[in-house]
């Protein structure tokens, strides 16, 4: 990678996404990498893992991890998901706290910037959703913003419409400290296509279910099966959800949703490995796995 010439040293470091669930954290990291490397729905507590994503520009590398939304947790699960947030922003250098425009700054919101002040780390407030707000309101918002803590920025963005992300990136650098890349150029993320690919399964299945369903859902892959011949990889994997009421909504009538959760996952996973995949999927009870750590720690689920 280039040193840039001229204009002192390069610059590398790591950019904690944090805030509450559903702000759009995930949408941002996904943007501004121009890669799919995190799974978004429109459900709160979607992230449940740091998920970690390099961009590269000359004369710097930005590692951003995204976390799970910070919210009171109910289970061991959300424990491990608000521990992961807050350990990822103690891990960085630099944090953006992500707000969303619509609602505000939250009394939730507020908790947050409290304790990402005593991080006293550079801190920029990313006010998202600005597609769906009149300029006098954000304009409120953003004095209101400016009075609630010492950021060194506050930038107003749109994640989904790709709005001021360029401004974004140009203001981040100069608080990364100097130093090499951590990563090499060509590497977008640190986690496996076998990770991505469960991660993936789970996105589709809170998709296409609903009620409770999103939080008591988790993907174990079972068989990754590559046929090198054949340009094509055989995976099966397992959904679990913690009751057989649940099982019947995720298999669905005839088993029809089951299959388009399969279907959708597939051409995802597909575009992911670019390779052809064959995909078979089961459902599977596990009574209360969010209290159980051994189940916790079968799916990855540790802070
Ligand atoms: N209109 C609009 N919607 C957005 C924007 N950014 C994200 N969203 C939507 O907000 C919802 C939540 O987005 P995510 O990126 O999953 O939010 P998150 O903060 O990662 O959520 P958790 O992982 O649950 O903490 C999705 O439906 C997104 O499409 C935006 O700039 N504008
Ligand atoms: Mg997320």
């Amino acid at each position: 990678m280039d040193q840039s010439a001229g204009t002192g040293q390069f610059r590398s470091g790591y950019i904690g996404i944090v805030g509450r669930p559903n702000v759009g954290k995930s949408t941002l990291l996904n943007a501004l990498l121009g890669e799919k490397v995190a799974i978004i729905t429109n459900r709160p507590q979607t992230t449940r893992t740091r998920i970690l994503g390099i961009k590269n520009l000359p004369g710097c590398q930005m590692i951003f991890l995204d976390t799970p939304g910070i919210h009171k947790p109910m289970s061991r699960l959300n424990e491990i998901m608000v521990e992961t947030a807050w350990k990822s922003a103690k891990d960085a250098d630099v944090l953006l706290v992500v707000i969303d425009a619509v609602e505000g700054i939250t009394r939730d919101d507020r908790e947050i910037i409290d304790i990402a002040r005593e991080l006293e780390k550079p801190t920029l407030l990313i006010i998202n959703k600005v597609d769906l707000v009149h300029k006098p309101t954000l304009l409120t918002l953003m004095k209101k913003c400016s009075e609630l803590h010492d950021f060194v920025q506050l930038v107003p963005i749109s994640a989904l419409r790709f709005e001021n992300l360029d401004l974004l990136v140009k203001l981040i650098p100069q608080y990364l400290p100097e130093g090499p890349a951590y990563f090499p150029d060509d590497q977008f993320t640190d986690q496996t296509e076998r990770f991505m690919a469960t991660e993936i399964i789970r996105e589709k299945a809170i998709l296409q279910t609903h009620q409770e369903l999103p939080y008591v859902i988790a993907v174990e892959l079972e068989n990754w099966h590559e046929e090198s011949d054949r340009d094509l990889v055989n995976i099966a994997a397992v959904i679990y959800v913690e009751k057989d009421s649940q099982k019947a909504i995720v298999i669905g009538s005839g088993g029809l949703k089951l299959r388009e959760i399969g279907r959708l996952a597939r051409l995802d996973i597909e575009k992911l490995i670019h390779k052809k995949v064959f995909l078979e999927l089961w459902v599977k009870e596990k009574g209360s796995w969010r209290d159980d750590e051994r189940a916790l720690s079968q799916f990855g689920y540790e802070a």
